[in-house]
């Protein structure tokens, strides 16, 4: 475990490395708050640190301050060490955010409890940060496919389209729809169904780019952002996922299964629009699509509008 010691005065700072490299600490020595700061607030920051209060540069407990401000993850537990060590002291660099202190000349027992409750924290934050991510993943991502769900894609729509309004660049919208989907469910069964379902999300995210979003739309719907894209580099790319998905029957323990999607797709190019109107007008292409022959991709034409409504 790497921890930060920040002490301007040379014994208590030698003192508290060689106490602490015994322990098996990984042990980083400054002498000002800002060489503290500037470790404290950069990558790979140590999650430990005693802060002395007095110091050069900025205090232990401007320090606190600052750090805490970060809202920096993962958690920083801070020790300030003060000579200082009246109630009101104290009161003053907890609410600047340390979470213990240690009166100085130290004792190295003392030190040793109050760093355990540290690392016991530290663990207990880490815990509640990987739940938090499992339960952010499980809310915004499909459990089938492993890709972004319904929502998530939408809030992706949502902010490219606002992107590329502003950067007035052009984007494309895609749906994509497994054809015949419910007869490989009626001969295959139900589970051969979702291995197919799992491959062709597979195929879709190796063939997008990665700052394209795929997500899984609805049963056997598939909705694709490709954003920095006009309508006829997106058809090329659709039309080569297409051929891409179909290429290869997906195997199953039931055999192998051909597997074809139809596209529709719609492109924004600075007119008014909305993630709605958008993804309505790439599923009237993919109705075509599907009324044309399927296995195909087909591109929307605004006089559709007026036909659909
Ligand atoms: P089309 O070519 O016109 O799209 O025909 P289709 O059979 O694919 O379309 P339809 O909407 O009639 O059927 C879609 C089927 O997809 C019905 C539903 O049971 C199935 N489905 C939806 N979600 C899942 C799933 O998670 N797993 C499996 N195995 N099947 C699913
Ligand atoms: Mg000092
Ligand atoms: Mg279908
Ligand atoms: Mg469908």
């Amino acid at each position: 475990m790497k921890i930060l010691v920040a002490e301007d005065e040379r014994i208590s700072a030698r003192q508290l490395k060689a106490v602490l490299t015994n322990w098996g600490y990984d042990v980083v020595v400054v002498s000002d708050g800002l060489a503290a700061w500037n470790i404290l607030s950069g990558p790979d920051a140590p999650q430990l640190a005693i802060l002395d209060w007095m110091m050069p540069g900025k205090d232990g407990v401007e320090l606190c301050r600052d750090i805490r401000k970060l809202r920096q993850e993962p958690y920083t537990y801070i020790v300030l060490l003060t000579e200082k060590s009246t109630r009101q002291d104290v009161v003053e660099g907890m609410n600047a955010g340390a979470d213990d202190y240690l009166a100085k000349p130290f004792d190295a027992q003392e030190l040793e409890a109050r760093l355990r409750a540290g690392l016991c924290v530290l663990s207990l934050m880490d815990e509640v940060i990987a739940g938090r991510e499992q339960l952010r993943h499980q809310a915004t991502h499909d459990l089938l496919t492993g890709l972004t769900n319904r929502r998530a894609v939408r809030e992706s729509l949502t902010q490219e389209l606002a992107r590329a309004g502003r950067e007035q660049t052009s984007m494309a919208v895609a749906l994509i729809d497994v054809d015949h989907f419910k007869q490989v469910n009626d001969t295959y069964g139900h589970l051969a169904g979702d291995a197919v379902l799992t491959e062709v999300g597979s195929r879709m995210r190796a063939r997008v780019r990665s700052y394209d979003s795929v997500g899984r739309y609805g049963g056997e719907e598939f909705l694709i952002v490709i954003p920095r894209c006009d309508i006829h580099t997106a058809l090329d790319r659709l039309n080569s996922l297409r051929e891409f998905i179909a290429e290869s029957p997906v195997s199953s323990p039931e055999g192998p299964i051909p597997v074809t999607a139809s596209i529709g797709v719609t492109s924004y190019g600075g007119e008014l629009a909305t993630p709605d109107s958008l993804i309505q007008q790439a599923d009237i292409a993919l109705y075509r699509a599907k009324r044309n022959g399927r296995n195909r991709v087909e591109i929307f034409t605004p006089a559709e509008t007026l036909c659909s409504t």
